[in-house]
């Protein structure tokens, strides 16, 4: 079906160029999406470079032959299981984030809808100026109005809920990439946190629409695509202004989200150390060298990975892992 992996970037004009790669996404300083090659993704996330990982990019690459299109602003490429889509929306002034969220929100659902992969599996999320307030609303949590009143218009529902991130970038755009398929995934939530889209209304005024996994079998193994996952113990932030001891309640929920899995689906996936890679949203870059000790202490220092200067979209987190993993049969 599909792969996803960290690449050098020195190899990026080999896949722009190859027509099985579905999106290549790199990272930097400015946000933008190329209208000559549709699958050339920029976001505004400098990379933090702990070994040698300075300069990665993520392909995606399909396996079957891909079909492209362009649709209300959305660029997506299918290969007859998955759509790869993506979309840029300049807000129309710093108030305007829920509106060009619902916007974009409601022409990605009729857009997938239309074209038959109505199943949203993983949506990512990224943004500027995440935890300014604006009219007393942080930035954060009018996104999650705007988003909610989209999926509201559509009538979601709960059990139906795509993994998510949603992350806070340094330029202006609001860039919002995610794959969808025919038919669902299993949502995988996390018994150590209450759901997000069930946090009470001190997050935001109305709930983060997203589930903490998606469990996905495709004929050729199953997939696992783990949400932004942080210290978040039942809806509350841990560990303020600790680093290491919020990566750690990390990774304590990502190992109960795989254990979740598990119990939903055998999927092979037991430890930590098989996710596929990493992508590690940091607030601080001084944290860098002594978390990357740490992901190799609970990863494995094979553990591919790439880490991103960030803000997280609660302003006591100083840290988020995204992760992936792709069953081998
Ligand atoms: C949390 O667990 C941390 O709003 O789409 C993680 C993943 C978070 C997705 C989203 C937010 C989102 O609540 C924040």
């Amino acid at each position: 079906n599909f792969t996803v992996a960290l690449e050098a970037a020195s190899t990026e004009q080999r896949w722009l160029n190859d027509d099985s790669v579905l999106a290549v996404l790199r990272f930097g300083t400015h946000t933008a999406t190329n209208r000559g090659n549709p699958r050339e993704i920029s976001i505004a996330l400098p990379t933090l470079g702990a070994r040698n990982d300075a300069s990665l990019i993520e392909v995606w690459r399909s396996t079957a032959p891909i079909a492209r299109g362009n649709d209300t602003g959305i660029s997506y490429a299918t290969n007859g299981a998955i759509l790869f889509g993506h979309l840029l929306i300049e807000e129309g002034g710093e108030g305007e984030l829920p509106t060009a969220t619902r916007g974009a929100y409601l022409a990605i659902l009729r857009l997938v809808e239309r074209a038959g992969y109505s199943r949203l599996l993983r949506m990512w999320n990224y943004f500027p100026a995440i935890n300014r307030d604006v009219d007393e609303l942080e930035r954060y949590r009018a996104f999650c109005v705007g988003r909610h009143e989209a999926f509201g218009a559509r009538g979601f529902e709960e059990h139906r809920l795509a993994a998510a991130c949603a992350v806070g970038s340094r330029a202006p755009g609001l860039l919002i990439y995610f794959i969808a398929a025919r038919e669902s995934g299993l949502p995988v939530e996390n018994p150590r946190q209450v759901s997000a889209y069930r946090y009470p209304d001190c997050y935001a005024p109305r709930s983060p629409l997203f589930s903490r996994a998606i469990l996905k079998p495709w004929r050729d193994g199953a997939h696992l695509y783990v949400s932004g996952t942080a210290s978040i113990v039942g809806h509350c932030t841990c560990h303020v202004d600790n680093a290491v001891e919020q990566f750690r309640e990390t990774a304590r929920n990502l190992e109960a989200v795989i254990a979740t899995a598990n119990r939903v689906r055998p999927s092979g996936l037991t430890s930590l150390a098989q996710l596929s890679h990493l992508k590690i949203y940091l607030r601080r870059a001084a944290d860098l060298a002594l978390l990357d000790a740490e992901v190799d202490r609970a990863f494995g220092s094979a553990m591919p990975r790439i880490y991103l200067l960030a803000e997280i979209c609660r302003r006591d987190l100083l840290l988020e892992i995204d992760a992936f993993y792709a069953e081998a049969i």
